[in-house]
């Protein structure tokens, strides 16, 4: 079997994001954000176009999978212990405003939230794991919601900034790896998560989301320019959903539909972040569908000067076009829409599983930006069991895995930079999009179901010990 040559200090760990691990959502004085007021079930993305949803918490309409997760606050030591037994040499989290800020736009620093990511930093010091903290991932502060629209307004680049200048004052000499927006892209599909508003009028389909964009490009902008102030020795990336878009036959029709799409998905964001300015196929996007962004004296400069040091991207799946889509040719669960593709298999919850799309992905992203790239998310959603004698063998896991990483391989003796491979949930999470406990990404078991119950307890899967494996010799075992 041929073996891989990964680059010496390559970042190999594993991902998650505070609101999908933490719990303790009222504690610390922490506020509400988005994810807390998101009722679980597989249509929570959708519940915030029912009419009269108005962004609080009720317990007797809705469960909240968020409010405990898998308690991450309270058990952190033992799951950065079993990170540290994997070998993980950084791990991917992300600081939850609303500890820090719980309102979003207070003048005062919350002490409570900024020292309990202090316990975090030092336990993974301790542990010999370098953290990759991601700003903002999915995780607006409710009162920002409400009160403006979420990044409709411009007003909220300036709280964002004062989050910034905090976090990063009091970490400095502990983080060196930073990522503005998670998935900054995916607003387009579900704005929610990423801009803080639902799609409800037809202006929030054009003109308010690319306004959005814009505050968020600033906002970018902003957090990459006190970074190199602040921590001249520090990384800061943006955070792209990667799917490279397949045209479904060869008919210059579809092609073109599909180099279209891609363009709009997976590049507009990453050419504003990386190239520094709004691309040519964007204005004439904007041209077409009347959006007229206003844009402040000063934000182009900004965005020019300020690109970032590195692309961290997700990569879960492929998507297909073509332009006379029926609905009979789209797949089921497929987040990003699309055909079906015949050659290709899915996850259990639609996802078409391409370990060549990710080697395709690297070459594309790097041969256009040509600087370094991080797969920060990447993993197969799936349901485990844990047999009568205690065990989990998560075999299709192990599988899923392998042909990505050697699909990194591939793509590394193409030439591309890639510095690190963090794979998603790499301890049970709850899963962003449905809500669910049992759609699970993890090395480690977490003992908790869909209903809530469960003791939480954590358990090794057969996944972890093949990754420590992997860790342990650089990707030479796979
Ligand atoms: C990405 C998000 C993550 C994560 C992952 C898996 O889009 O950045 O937060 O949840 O997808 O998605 P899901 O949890 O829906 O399976």
């Amino acid at each position: 079997m041929k073996t891989y040559q990964f680059p010496e200090g390559f970042l190999w760990g594993g991902a998650t994001a505070a609101n999908q691990i933490e719990g303790g959502f009222r504690e610390g004085n922490k506020g509400l954000n988005i994810a807390d007021v998101l009722p679980g079930g597989k249509g929570r993305l959708k519940v915030l176009l029912e009419p009269g949803f108005n962004f609080e918490v009720n317990k007797e309409k809705y469960t909240y999978p968020n409010h405990e997760a898998i308690d991450f606050y309270h058990r952190y030591k033992e799951d950065i212990a079993l990170f540290a037994e994997m070998g993980f040499k950084v791990f991917r989290m992300s600081i939850a405003w609303t500890r820090i800020f719980p309102n979003g736009n207070e003048l005062e620093a919350n002490e409570e939230g900024l020292a309990f990511y202090d316990r975090v930093f030092d336990e993974l010091y301790k542990n010999g794991i370098e953290p990759v903290v991601t700003i903002s991932h999915y995780e607006m502060p409710v009162n920002l919601v409400k009160k403006y629209g979420g990044w409709r307004s411009r007003e909220v680049v300036t709280f964002f900034e004062r989050y910034v200048t905090t976090i990063f004052n009091r970490y400095k000499g502990k983080v060196k790896y930073w990522m503005t927006f998670n998935e900054i892209n995916s607003g387009l599909e579900f704005p929610i998560m990423g801009l803080g508003f639902a799609i409800k009028e037809e202006s929030d389909k054009y003109q308010s989301t690319f306004q959005a964009y814009h505050h968020q490009f600033v906002a970018s902008g902003i957090a990459v320019k006190l970074c190199r102030e602040m921590m001249p020795d520090a990384k800061i990336g943006c955070m792209i959903l990667y799917a490279p878009v397949y045209p479904y036959d060869c008919s210059p029709e579809n092609v073109m539909y599909a180099l279209e799409e891609s363009r709009l998905f997976n590049y507009f964001c990453g050419d504003v972040q990386v190239r520094g300015e709004y691309p040519a196929f964007i204005k004439r996007y904007f041209k077409e569908h009347n959006i007229q962004l206003e844009i402040q004296e000063g934000d182009l400069e900004l965005i020019k000067e300020n690109t970032v040091d590195y692309i961290g991207f997700s990569y879960y799946m492929s998507r297909t076009e073509k332009i006379d889509k029926k609905p009979m040719d789209m797949g089921q669960g497929n987040i990003l829409g699309g055909v079906i593709n015949p050659f290709l298999k899915a996850s259990d919850w639609g996802w078409a599983i391409d370990p060549l799309g990710l080697r395709i992905t690297l070459n594309e992203l790097y041969d256009r930006y040509r600087i370094p790239l991080f797969i920060v998310e990447n993993g197969l959603g799936a349901k485990d069991e844990v047999a009568p004698d205690g065990t989990i063998n998560d075999d299709y896991r192990i599988d899923y895995l392998r042909n990505h990483i050697k699909a990194m391989g591939e793509a590394i003796e193409d030439g591309v930079e890639l510095m690190g491979y963090t794979p998603w949930g790499c301890i049970d999470l709850v899963s962003m999009s449905t809500g669910e406990m049992s759609k699970r990404y993890g090395f480690i078991f977490v003992d908790k179901q869909d209903d809530g119950s469960g003791t939480l307890e954590r358990k090794k899967k057969k996944s972890f010990f093949w990754y420590k494996d992997v860790i342990a010799t650089n990707g030479g075992k796979l």
